[in-house]
């Protein structure tokens, strides 16, 4: 089946962290107490996942930002935050993830599988936690950390949930364009469609399905007439299928011989494509001159008459072929983390560190307290920047680059 490509930007944000709070214990008869500021909460992450009822990145056109929410800040008492939640932002099975620069970043195949979009901001540590033999009453906590935020390019290569089967001029390509955003050819003439159009209809409760219009099949389709077997192709892979019968008194057979040669020509191409969901509807219902047979929904796409019965049966159809497919096995997609320490000369030759430990340790850090900067400077020396950095060539009084951190290099 040619795939319908649905492209969309999204900007994700993870929650902030909550602030480390700064605070000293106080009761009466106790003149000294120590340290009681808690911790932030962590920012909630976001989280992609394919969801077989969302069908369309449509939602993301007109709002493309998505925030998760942000961890609170610590209070005395050594009261923690609460950490924002996790926000699940719903995409359709196969959508394929981009950065910026087109490299994939994932690949949403089937329903369930999730990828770690933006990860929230760390919380700060609150003084409490600051507390050493050296240092009996920190004045400092840890600020929280700022959520990952960053555009996505998504990309939606999908299958149709059911096809429009019919002989030519029946009026598949009219019901589409009537019941979806779909603008295919329409004229009084078989074989006017020669390519698939896919269009998303809107079923209840939100839920969409996509529906695909395909060339009209004649008697000895499965044989190749007709380029019947190209145009089969397209039902293949259809989760449902729709049999459109013409009951217009021009069609070449009536609406029960329409009905066998289809279902003999799928047969006939693909055995077991009788087996899958179908509908029988019977189109261009204004023109019928003949009692219609009671057994099948009809429906004018010019009139109008019978539309809501007609995609009310598809969605039926489309709900049945789900829910019978097996539930593929949740898939979740990591990306790895950057670890390590790397030191690098930057044009003015200074040294700029990266490695997200250490760009952590700056980042959280009010650096305006002195008490904290030394915080900073011990951390750093633990986590093997000192080391890296006289690996590198460092000599005394060279510029460091640390996040939004910058140092004089000395030599101890
Ligand atoms: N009166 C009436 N005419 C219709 C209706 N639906 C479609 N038509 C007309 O029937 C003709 C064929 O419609 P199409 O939608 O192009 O038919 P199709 O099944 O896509 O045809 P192919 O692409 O050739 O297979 C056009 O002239 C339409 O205007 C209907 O409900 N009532
Ligand atoms: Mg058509």
């Amino acid at each position: 089946m040619s795939s319908f490509v649905d492209e969309a930007q999204l900007n994700v944000r993870g929650g902030d962290g909550g602030a480390g709070c700064v605070s000293m214990r106080r009761e009466a008869h106790v003149p000294k107490g120590g340290p009681d500021g808690g911790d932030g909460g962590n920012g909630g992450d976001i989280w992609l996942v394919a969801d077989r009822n969302v069908s369309s990145l449509l939602a993301f056109r007109d709002h493309p930002h998505r925030r998760a929410t942000n961890g609170v800040h610590g209070q005395g008492k050594k009261k923690h935050g609460h950490g924002g939640d996790d926000l699940i932002v719903k995409v359709p099975e196969g959508t394929v993830v981009y950065d910026q620069d087109g490299r994939v970043l994932a690949d949403l195949v089937n329903a369930g599988d999730r990828w770690l979009a933006a990860s929230g901001g760390r919380g700060g540590r609150g003084n409490t936690r600051f507390l050493s033999n050296k240092r009996r009453a920190p004045t400092f906590a840890e600020q929280g950390e700022v959520g990952e935020q960053r555009w996505l390019n998504l990309e939606l290569k999908l299958m149709a949930d059911v096809a429009l089967v019919g002989f030519p001029n029946v009026g598949k390509s009219t019901l589409i364009s009537r019941i979806s955003a779909a603008k295919p050819k329409i004229a009084d003439y078989p074989f006017t469609t020669l390519e698939p159009n896919l269009g998303v209809v809107r079923m209840d409760e939100g839920d969409e399905m996509v529906v695909a219009d395909i060339p009209g099949l004649i008697e000895g389709a499965s044989e190749g007439r007709g380029l019947g077997h190209q145009f089969l192709r397209h039902v293949e892979r259809a989760r449902a299928l729709c049999l459109l019968i013409d009951l217009a008194p021009t069609a070449p057979h009536s609406p029960e011989e329409q009905e066998r040669i289809l279902l003999a020509e799928l047969e006939n191409y693909r055995p077991e494509l009788l087996y899958r969901p179908r509908v029988v509807l019977g189109s261009r219902s204004d023109l019928s001159e003949d009692e219609i047979p009671t057994d099948i929904i009809t429906f004018s796409a010019v009139t109008g008459d019978g539309i809501n019965r007609a995609v009310g049966a598809m969605a039926t159809a489309v709900r049945q072929a789900r829910s019978e497919e097996p539930e593929p096995e949740p898939f979740v997609v990591y990306r790895p983390q950057p670890v390590g320490l790397t030191v690098e000369r930057g044009d003015d030759a200074s040294f700029i560190v990266s490695g997200r430990a250490a760009e952590r340790a700056v980042a959280l850090s009010d650096l305006t307290n002195l008490e904290a900067l030394a915080y900073v400077q011990e951390r750093l020396k633990s986590l093997g920047v000192d080391k890296a950095l006289a690996k590198a060539g460092a000599k005394e009084g060279d510029v460091v680059h640390i996040g939004k951190l910058s140092f004089e290099y000395a030599e101890d």
